[in-house]
């Protein structure tokens, strides 16, 4: 039977850190519904689609009126009548329409909700989970369910720092991941993460720093160097009872101090080389369990890049976010170059879900981890959890056990394990190391 989209509605909703942002409902022809709510980044790269934002004085200019006329006029008609199981021709339809590479006529905002709000719409008109229905439709398997699944193991941000926070802290976000064997089960490695965060708040407040958190639910307090934050994880770690039990991440999001004219990084102080940048990270991995390291350089910093990549890349997972965009052109060059061994995955860097999706297989090909990934502008919408999932991608980011914005992702996970578990599929949780 044909299950059109036969209807879009759209509005401008609040994101969290109260900027507008899009949600759009998709409504087929049998009445099936989809909806979802589009995040948006602060550390953007340079080559990510554009989200469309009215510049007017409304909002800050930070308004998606626009946007959401966009949705509700010509994308409407675009899309209007398509198959809604055929997501690959929906979004391919919708990027002719635009004919951009960075979608920048109807803004990539507008075409990832109608995007993601399709896939919803489609799960739901199949009468699966939205992890399932992604599942079946990234394995070309309708009807069948998975006899496996690897979920992912949360990156969960303990530490916020850079565009994040307004501290002292310059790398963006220091993490702590549950080691691949330590936890039998998705739910007691979110319990312990969560354990660590609340220990290392005791911590905190006991050495009088601050307990607020930053953007992404981690704490934002001003240290004396980038440093103290892994010796604050080490004694966090410690005092939950899980000594051994995890690795450390972080995101340093380079591209944020890095000077392109001087090609220096201004870092802990001081203007640092490309060169000297490695240094300081190699002392870190010799002294702390640190596992993986995202955009430690700028997106720019190519040579630097590939230094790294050389002198780390056998012993560290190195993520491009930046230097990638979750685009499947530039994630090819940065491959043919050499850059980095894993991608960091975020729907609205490229703007619609086969796209990712296409990014992602893109990755596996050429061996490259994948870490599904939120941003810091984020909303209750869960999508990014079930297609975790649903690509197996082994690793999530999404932020730290705070803030119903980040929250809400783990409780899918939640939800989903219990799903999968229920209907007999083998859940395992991340890929070795
Ligand atoms: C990042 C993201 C998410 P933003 O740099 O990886 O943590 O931040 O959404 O601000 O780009
Ligand atoms: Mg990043």
């Amino acid at each position: 039977m044909t299950n059109t989209i036969a209807a879009l509605r759209s509005r401008e909703v609040d994101d969290s850190r109260g900027n507008p942002t899009v949600e759009t409902d998709v409504v087929t022809s049998s009445d099936d519904q989809g909806r979802a709510i589009v995040p948006s980044g602060a550390s953007t790269g340079d080559d990510e689609a554009l989200e469309l934002r009215d510049g007017e004085k409304r909002r800050g200019g930070k308004g998606v009126r626009q946007a959401i006329t966009n949705v509700l006029g010509p994308l409407y008609k675009v899309v209007c009548g398509m198959d809604v199981f055929d997501q690959a021709a929906i979004d391919k339809a919708m990027i002719d329409a635009d004919g951009t590479s960075n979608k920048k006529v109807y803004g990539a905002n507008a075409i990832l909700s109608i995007s993601m709000a399709s896939l919803h719409a489609a799960a739901n008109a199949s009468n699966l989970p939205l992890y399932l229905y992604a599942w079946q439709l990234i394995n070309s398997n309708k009807g069948l369910i998975p006899e496996e699944l690897i979920f992912p193991l949360p990156m969960m941000n303990m530490i916020n720092g850079g565009e994040h926070a307004n501290n002292s802290i310059d790398m963006q976000e220091a993490m702590i991941q549950p080691k691949y064997g330590a936890f039998e089960d998705l739910p007691s490695a979110l319990d312990a993460c969560s354990e660590v965060q609340h220990r290392l708040a005791k911590r905190l407040d006991a050495l009088s720093h601050g307990t607020s958190v930053g953007d992404e639910g981690g704490f934002a307090p001003n240290l004396d160097s980038d440093e103290e934050a892994f010796q604050l994880l080490d004694e966090a770690v410690s005092d939950a009872g899980f000594e051994g039990m995890f690795n450390y991440c972080i995101d340093a999001a380079a591209t944020e101090f890095y000077d392109e004219g001087t090609r220096l990084y201004d870092f802990n102080g001081a203007n640092r080389t490309s060169e000297e940048m490695i240094q300081i990270l190699e002392d870190w991995v010799s002294k702390y369990p640190i596992i993986s390291v995202e955009d430690w350089l700028a997106d720019t910093d190519h040579d630097g890049w590939k230094l790294l990549t050389d002198r780390l890349g056998k012993r560290l997972q190195l993520v491009g976010d930046d230097l990638f965009c979750t685009n499947p052109r530039i994630l090819q060059e940065g491959i043919d170059k050499g850059l980095a061994n894993a991608l960091l995955v975020k729907v609205n860097q490229i703007g619609t879900v086969t796209e990712t999706f296409q990014a992602v297989a893109k990755a596996v090909k050429a061996g490259y981890q994948c870490v599904m990934s939120h941003r810091s502008g984020e909303s209750e919408d869960t999508t990014i959890a079930d297609l975790a999932v649903a690509l197996c991608c082994g690793q999530i980011k999404t932020g730290g056990f705070s803030r119903s914005d980040r929250i809400a992702k783990y409780n899918q996970l939640r939800r989903i394990w219990e799903d999968a578990k229920e209907r007999g599929i083998i859940c395992l949780l991340g890929i070795a190391q």
